[in-house]
């Protein structure tokens, strides 16, 4: 208890921020939050709603949200005036209306860099599993009906040497391209702009992304879903593609026309697709579930120990910064 009005000040000048964090992050990432902010915590970890939402704006200061919290412009049109920066566990902010959150003076920040390697690693999984049926030949010897071989047994698509197209060459888009030079891949890429040579490291740059699908053999995902990039894999663009390509993508669902997808691996247009980003999450979608030549994960691009703790660690790092008085190193509002 304060004795004195001066206390009584004081007592309330060090009183933490209150931090809503929505879903369960690593044990280092909670430890870490609450030194410098009273923490509240879901009771099961499950995306809140948007009622939910709107109610704890009245009670923190701030959110550490997921992407699977999704801030639409009438969730933050609802916001309480208390509520002053959203820090997400995230690279991605296609969840949140930023314009929205922006007009209402809301802070919003993401956790680039850190996440890069794990989405990379996972990005050479799904390459690698698409173009050598790893699903397929899974399947085979586990559920025992391993009975046979031969020489034209389970043939898939060699990787090494071949060209690989990169939409979107931004922190990810480079650690694939590192990943995919230890296979001797050779690397092309679209982005809104031409990195500076020392960037590229030989990788070719092109101007248009139907011109890079022309050459893409292996075609990689890694540009953040916007207007201009939703469905940017779809039947018009698919076609561009050579014969046999194959499609990975662990960046989001909306950069491909789903059906579009499924009808040319139905055809054999596209010879196989690794996927860790659907249209509807969780669950995916079961027309993908059920072909063969699709290698699918349930969206775990970043989910490795380290990287969670470097998440959580980068978000709290611009929480930090904002109730010190300082801009947010990774602010996108
Ligand atoms: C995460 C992601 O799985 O960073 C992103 O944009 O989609 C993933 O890395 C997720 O958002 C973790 O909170």
């Amino acid at each position: 208890m304060f004795s004195t009005k001066q206390e009584k000040n004081k007592g309330k000048m060090l009183k933490k921020p209150r931090l809503w964090i929505s879903r369960f992050l690593s044990q280092l990432t909670l430890d870490r939050a609450r030194e410098n902010f009273e923490v509240y915590l879901p009771k099961i970890d499950r995306p809140a709603s948007k009622n939910e939402m709107v109610e704890l704006s009245s009670k923190v200061d701030a959110f550490l949200i997921c992407h699977s919290e999704i801030i639409s412009s009438d969730v933050a049109k609802n916001f309480n005036k208390r509520l002053k920066i959203i820090a997400n566990h995230s690279v991605g902010t296609d969840h949140c209306d930023l314009d929205a959150l922006k007009s209402i003076g809301i802070v919003v920040t993401n956790t680039p860099d850190v996440l890069s390697d794990a989405t990379a690693e996972i990005s050479m999984l799904l390459l690698l599993g698409a173009a050598r049926r790893a699903v397929e030949a899974q399947n085979i010897i586990k559920e025992g009906k391993w009975n046979s071989w031969s020489p034209s047994f389970m043939v898939g698509k060699q990787v090494t040497g071949q060209r690989l197209g990169i939409i979107g060459m931004g922190r990810v888009g480079q650690a694939m391209a590192r990943n995919a030079r230890g296979l001797n891949m050779q690397i092309h890429y679209h982005n809104r702009k031409r990195l500076p040579k020392e960037q590229e490291k030989g990788a070719v740059y092109h101007n248009s992304k139907e011109e890079l699908l022309r050459i893409s053999d292996f075609l990689s995902l890694h540009c953040p879903a916007t207007l201009e990039t939703q469905e940017i894999i779809n039947k018009k663009t698919i076609q561009l593609m050579p014969n046999n390509a194959i499609i990975v993508n662990a960046a989001r669902g909306k950069l491909i026309d789903e059906q579009a997808l499924i009808d040319a691996l139905i055809s054999g247009k596209i010879s196989g697709a690794g996927l860790d980003c659907f249209v509807k999450e969780p669950g995916g979608n079961p027309k993908l579930s059920a072909l063969k030549n699709v290698f699918m994960l349930p969206h775990i691009g970043s989910a490795t120990e380290k990287t969670r703790d470097a998440m959580g660690l980068r978000a709290l790092e611009n929480l930090n910064a904002y109730f010190s008085g300082k801009r947010p190193l990774d602010q996108v509002t």
